[in-house]
C-alpha cells in the first residue's frame, strides 16, 4: 500500500441510509452468487473429460462491492459498460437478481449454453453491452464507443434531447500492463472524448503476481496529465474513523508505507498476525496500542481491510461526485477475493472454495441450505424491501437493452471505375469518391478511419470530399495560406473522417465501436478502415475482439504482398491471407480487377446490416492492373461475390488449369497466353475469396454425401476438370490460402505463393524471386506436363 497519499475528510454519504442498507444486502446476495455459480460448475456438475471448471471467485469478490453500486445504483438505460472479464461471474449474479439472467444458465457456467466464462455480446443471454476477455481491449473500447457517440450526436443522428450515454469500464488494475490502454487513453486526449468512466479494481493482484508498490503513483500521474479527473477511494469509513482517533495519524502512516506484498500477506494471515506486526512496527507511538485493544483480533482485521473499493459509503460518494462529462477515473483499493477464505493470497487468482469453505460461507452469509439458488435468501425481513429496490432499478424496468436501428441501404448499384490500367487500391478509392457523388444520402452512413495512412491508402479523395471530423472545427491553414496541396485538412463536426495516430489496436477498437453503434446507439454506420496489410498483426487481438462481438466494418488492407516492392520486407504482407479465411466473423475477398471491386464493396455494405452477416476484409494492391473489357452480367457477380470464376473457361475434361488471385493475375493471363498451345484446352480461374469458396465448400460437406441441394460453388467450378486434373495455383500470400483447392476433388495442386520474408525490389525481380511470376507458373504447367497432364483433350 506504498502509495501517494490522499486525504479523505468524512462526508456525509450520497445514498440514504435506506439505500446503503439494501445496497450492503445486495453485496452479499452477488459474493454469495457469484461464488456459487463457480462452486457449482467445479464440484457439482458431472465431469466428462477430466478438465478443471474453473471461474474466478478471487476477481469476483474483489470486484462485488463496485458493481454492485454500478448496476443497482448509477447505470442508466443508456450507459454502456464493459465488466472486467474474470468478474463475469459477479455480472451474471447481478443480471439475475435484476431478472435478466436464469438460473439455468448460471447452473450451467462455463458449460455449452450456459453463462460464459468471460461476458459476451454475442453468447452471453443478459445483455453484455462490451464482451471482455482480452485484458485491456475492455477497457480500450469504451473511449472509443464514447468517440463514436459523440460522432452521432454531433451529426445529429441521435435526438439531441436523448441523455448522453456513459461508456463505463469496471477494469482490473493488471490491465495497465497494456500498453493499448494508454494508446486508447491518447487517442482520447486528442479527440477531447467525453462522457468515459473506468472504475479501477485496485486490488494490486494479476494472475501470477503482486504489482509493483509505485504502479498507482505512476497511473495516476498518467491519468491526470491526460486529462481526467481522478478519484481515489482508498479508505473506508471504518479506517477514517479510526485516523481521527489518538494514533490514528500513525496507523495510516503505517498503511501508506505498507509495501503491497506485506499488507496481501496480512490480510491473509488475519486478525492476531495483524496485532502483532503494528505492535512491533508502531506499537511505542502515542495512542497506538490503546486504540488497538480497542479492536479484538476480527473487528482488527475488520478495520484493516476496511479499503475505499469495499465501502458502499465510499463507493457511492465518488461515483455521485461526477459533476462534469470529463474522464472519470476511479482508482478503488480492493483486496482480491475480500470476504473469502484466501482473501489477500497472492495465488488466489484461480484458487476454488473447497466444499467445507463454501458452506462455511453460505453460513456467514445467512444462506439456508437447499436455498442456495434463491436470488434474496438470507436477506430476512430485509428480502421484500430489497426486492421492490431490485424491481425498481432502471436496468430491472428497460427490456430491450440493444436498440433497433432504422436500415439503410445503397439506393443504386455501384459501377466499376472505368479505366484501362488500375490498381485494386485506386478502384477502392474511386469507387468511395463515385458513391459520395452519386448516392450521398447513403454516403452520409459512411465514416472511414486510418492510423496515419490515410493517403497512402487511397482514401484522400474521399477525405477531401467529406473531410475530417473534430468536434473542434479547423480550417486547412495551407488552404488559407493559398499553398498548393493534394488534400484539404478540414476539422468539423460534420468530417466523416476519423483521423487516428498509428496506432493500429486504435484503429480496430474504433472500428469495434463504429461498427456498433445500431445496437448500441440506434444508429447504423459504415465503417470503413483502412491499413497497411501487413500491420493487420499489429492489431490483430484487437481485431479479433471487434469481430468476436459481432462489431460490423470493412477493413481494407492495402498496399499489400510483395506486390508493395520497393517499400521492402518491413512492409510486405504474407500471412494475412490466412488470416482472412481464418477470423471468424469477417469474409475476406482479394479482387483481381476494378469491377470486382465495386461488386464486392456494394455487397459487403449489404453484408455489414443483415442479421447473419460479417465484416468484411478486402486486401488491396498497389499494382496497376490492365482491365479486362467485360461488362458485369448477374452470372460473373454472382461467382465473384461466391469467391471465383473462370476468366478463360477450361475445355470439358481438361487436365490442368491455373487458379490465381489478386494482382498476379496478370501474370497467370501471361503464363496462359504462353503455354496454351503446349496445353490445349488448359483453364484459368481467378478466385476473389478463397474464404467464401472454403466456407461454403465446408458448410456443405453433407452435399458430398449425395444430398439434396446445389453443390457448392468450388465443385460447380472444378467439375469441368477431369478427376486427374493439375492445378496450379498462385497468390502474393501464403500458397496455404489456395492450395486446399486439392482437397476438393482430390486434384493435385502446385501451389505457388510467398513463404519467405520479402524485400525491397521492382516487381519482376521480386516476382521471379519468390516464384509467383509468370515464369515460375509456366515452369508449374511444364512440370505438371510431364506427370502426364496436359494432354490434348479429343473432343
Ligand atoms: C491479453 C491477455 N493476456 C493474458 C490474459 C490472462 N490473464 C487473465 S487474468 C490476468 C491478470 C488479471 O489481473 P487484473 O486485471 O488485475 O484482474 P484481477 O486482479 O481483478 O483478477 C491475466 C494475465 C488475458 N486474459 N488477456
Ligand atoms: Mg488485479
Amino acid at each position: 500500500m506504498k502509495t501517494q497519499q490522499e486525504a479523505m475528510t468524512i462526508r456525509r454519504p450520497a445514498v440514504d441510509d435506506k439505500t446503503l442498507e439494501r445496497l450492503r444486502a445486495l453485496e452479499k446476495r452477488v459474493l454469495w452468487l457469484s461464488s456459487w455459480i463457480i462452486h457449482n460448475a467445479n464440484h457439482l456438475r458431472p465431469k466428462r473429460d477430466g478438465l478443471k471448471v474453473g471461474g474466478h471467485q478471487a476477481s469476483s469478490a474483489s470486484s462485488v462491492s463496485l458493481l454492485t453500486a454500478l448496476f443497482f445504483e448509477i447505470l442508466k438505460p443508456e450507459d454502456r459498460i464493459a465488466v472486467k472479464p474474470h468478474a463475469s461471474p459477479a455480472f451474471h449474479a447481478i443480471q439475475y437478481l435484476l431478472g435478466n439472467q436464469t438460473r439455468e444458465r448460471l447452473e450451467s457456467f462455463r458449460a455449452l449454453g450456459g453463462a460464459q466464462s468471460y461476458p459476451s455480446r454475442t453468447k452471453d443471454h443478459d445483455r453484455v453491452d462490451f464482451s471482455t476477455g482480452s485484458e485491456g481491449l475492455g477497457a480500450g473500447i469504451t473511449i472509443f464507443a464514447a468517440l463514436a457517440q459523440e460522432y452521432l450526436r454531433r451529426k445529429g443522428l441521435v435526438p439531441l434531447d436523448a441523455p448522453t450515454g456513459r461508456m463505463i469500464a469496471l477494469m482490473g488494475d493488471a490491465e495497465f500492463d497494456e500498453g493499448n490502454v494508454f494508446e486508447a487513453m491518447l487517442e482520447g486526449w486528442k479527440h477531447d472524448v467525453r462522457n468515459v468512466w473506468w472504475v479501477i479494481d485496485y486490488n494490486r493482484q494479476s494472475l501470477d503476481r503482486i504489482l509493483d508498490d509505485h504502479l498507482y503513483d505512476r497511473i495516476e500521474g498518467v491519468f491526470r496529465t491526460l486529462g481526467w479527473n481522478v478519484h481515489i477511494l482508498k479508505y473506508g469509513r471504518l479506517l477514517q474513523e479510526a485516523f481521527a482517533r489518538p494514533g490514528g495519524s500513525e496507523l495510516k502512516k503505517w498503511l501508506d508505507a505498507c509495501p503491497n506484498d506485506v499488507y496481501s500477506a496480512l490480510v491473509y494471515a488475519s486478525g492476531a498476525s495483524w496485532r502483532k506486526r503494528l505492535a512491533a512496527d508502531i506499537g511505542h507511538a502515542r495512542g497506538v496500542r490503546t486504540l488497538l485493544a480497542d479492536y479484538d483480533d476480527a473487528a482488527l482485521a475488520r478495520l484493516m481491510t476496511n479499503l475505499g473499493g469495499h465501502d458502499m459509503e465510499c463507493i457511492t460518494e465518488a461515483f455521485a461526485s461526477v459533476e462534469d462529462d470529463r474522464p472519470q477515473c476511479f482508482i478503488a483499493y480492493t483486496i482480491k477475493g475480500y470476504g473469502l477464505p484466501f482473501a489477500g493470497h497472492k495465488d488466489n487468482h484461480s484458487g476454488l472454495m473447497t466444499v467445507e469453505q463454501i458452506g462455511a460461507l453460505r453460513e456467514a452469509l445467512g444462506v439456508p441450505e437447499g436455498a442456495e439458488w434463491e436470488p434474496f435468501a438470507g436477506l430476512g425481513n430485509l428480502e421484500e424491501d430489497v426486492r421492490r429496490y431490485v424491481a425498481s432499478r432502471p436496468l430491472a424496468m428497460c427490456k430491450e437493452r440493444d436498440r433497433k436501428a432504422a436500415r439503410i441501404t445503397l439506393t443504386d448499384r455501384i459501377t466499376a471505375p472505368g479505366g484501362k490500367t488500375m490498381s485494386t487500391q485506386e478502384a477502392f478509392g474511386r469507387v468511395l469518391t463515385e458513391i459520395s457523388r452519386t448516392q450521398p444520402g447513403f454516403a452520409e452512413r459512411i465514416v472511414t478511419a486510418s492510423p496515419d495512412v490515410m493517403v497512402s491508402t487511397n482514401l484522400g479523395g474521399w477525405v477531401n470530399r467529406k473531410h475530417i471530423f473534430g468536434t473542434k472545427p479547423r480550417g486547412d491553414v495551407f488552404s488559407e495560406f493559398g499553398l498548393a496541396e493534394a488534400q484539404r485538412w478540414t476539422v468539423s463536426p460534420q468530417g466523416q473522417h476519423i483521423e487516428l495516430g498509428i496506432a493500429e489496436n486504435n484503429l480496430f477498437l474504433l472500428l469495434a465501436a463504429l461498427g456498433l453503434t445500431a445496437p448500441l446507439f440506434g444508429v447504423e454506420l459504415f465503417p470503413i478502415g483502412t491499413i497497411y496489410d501487413t500491420f493487420i498483426s499489429r492489431g490483430l487481438d484487437a481485431l479479433n475482439y471487434g469481430c468476436y462481438q459481432d462489431s460490423r466494418f470493412i477493413l481494407v488492407g492495402t498496399p499489400s504482398g510483395v506486390t508493395l516492392a520497393p517499400e521492402g520486407g518491413a512492409h510486405q504482407s504474407i500471412t494475412t491471407p490466412l488470416i482472412g479465411i481464418g477470423q471468424p466473423q469477417l469474409i475476406s475477398f482479394e479482387p483481381a480487377y476494378a469491377d470486382e471491386v465495386a461488386a464486392i464493396m456494394e455487397w459487403a455494405f449489404h453484408q455489414l446490416h443483415e442479421k447473419d452477416g460479417s465484416s468484411v476484409y478486402l486486401r488491396l494492391s498497389t499494382r496497376p492492373v490492365s482491365q479486362p473489357e467485360r461488362a458485369m452480367s448477374e452470372e460473373l457477380r454472382a461467382a465473384i461475390l461466391a469467391g471465383g470464376y473462370w476468366l478463360v473457361p477450361p475445355r470439358e475434361g481438361a487436365d490442368l488449369a491455373i487458379v490465381c488471385c489478386g494482382a498476379v493475375a496478370t501474370d497467370a493471363m501471361e503464363a496462359y497466353a504462353a503455354v496454351q498451345e503446349d496445353a490445349p484446352g488448359i483453364g484459368v480461374a481467378v478466385v476473389t475469396s478463397a474464404d467464401r469458396l472454403y466456407a461454403d465448400w465446408s458448410a456443405r460437406s453433407a452435399w458430398r454425401q449425395g444430398d439434396r441441394g446445389d453443390p457448392p460453388h468450388v465443385e460447380r467450378m472444378l467439375a469441368p476438370l477431369s478427376p486427374n486434373a493439375q492445378i496450379i495455383t498462385v497468390i502474393d500470400g501464403h500458397p496455404l490460402a489456395l492450395s486446399w483447392l486439392g482437397g476438393v476433388r482430390g486434384q493435385r495442386v502446385r501451389p505457388l505463393g510467398v513463404t519467405r520474408f520479402g524485400q525491397s525490389g521492382n516487381i519482376p525481380e521480386l516476382y521471379r524471386e519468390y516464384r509467383i511470376d509468370s515464369d515460375a507458373i509456366i515452369e508449374s504447367v511444364a512440370c505438371a506436363c510431364l506427370e502426364g497432364a496436359g494432354r490434348p483433350i479429343a473432343n
